[in-house]
């Protein structure tokens, strides 16, 4: 019986020794762990622990009325604009979107092969032609890596002579005004 019980805590302890050596492995990897110096609290906190991109990722994007603060094109004229035109996503986090439209126009985001279809409410035109801004909220996650071009699908750039809506080099509209990618990177990458 003395025999059996002397095992049992030669077991406890080789065990114990075993939990202590993967706990500092762990150690290693993680910098928050290194003031715990039991397993116990050490376990829970690696699991509470996600970084903001892990629990979705949010992006506020401006849709800007060509005059005045829309960007110059070729022509040297201000054009409708949205902004950020290039937008950089994690593969399988939820996104959402604030798209906040300075013009008195509607606009869309439309990447076919994202499957978006974005319908960006126009901003209330004042009489004194200022624009009262009118925001957008759209929530998504993303399923594939890869480059996805959008581009919005209404007539607008009116003041620019609807310049922004004439095909870009890779597709309708004008790359960095009207249209622009989506980036799709898989989860997980240090990169961001
Ligand atoms: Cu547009």
């Amino acid at each position: 019986m003395q025999h059996h019980y002397r095992s049992r805590w030669l077991w406890a302890g080789m065990l114990l020794a075993a939990i202590s050596l993967a706990g500092c492995g762990s150690q290693g990897q993680s910098s928050a762990a290194s003031t715990s110096s039991s397993i116990h609290a050490a376990l829970p906190s690696q699991t509470a622990t996600q970084s903001p991109q892990e629990q979705g990722q949010t992006m506020t994007i401006y849709v800007l009325r060509g005059e005045p603060y829309g960007v110059v094109g070729p022509d040297h004229k201000h054009h409708d604009t949205i902004a950020p035109a290039n937008l950089v996503l994690r593969q399988g986090v939820p996104v959402t979107l604030t798209i906040i439209n300075y013009d008195e126009g509607a606009h869309t985001i439309t990447a076919p092969d994202l499957g978006i279809n974005i319908q960006i409410q126009p901003g209330q035109q004042q009489s004194n032609d200022t624009v009262k801004p009118v925001t957008t909220t759209y929530r998504f996650t993303p399923t594939k890596t890869g480059d996805f071009r959008w581009y919005c699908t209404l007539p607008c750039d009116k003041g620019g002579g609807y310049w922004a809506m004439t095909s870009g080099y890779d597709g309708p509209d004008q790359d960095g005004f009207m249209a622009g990618y989506f980036i799709v990177i898989p989860n997980g990458s240090q990169a961001l």
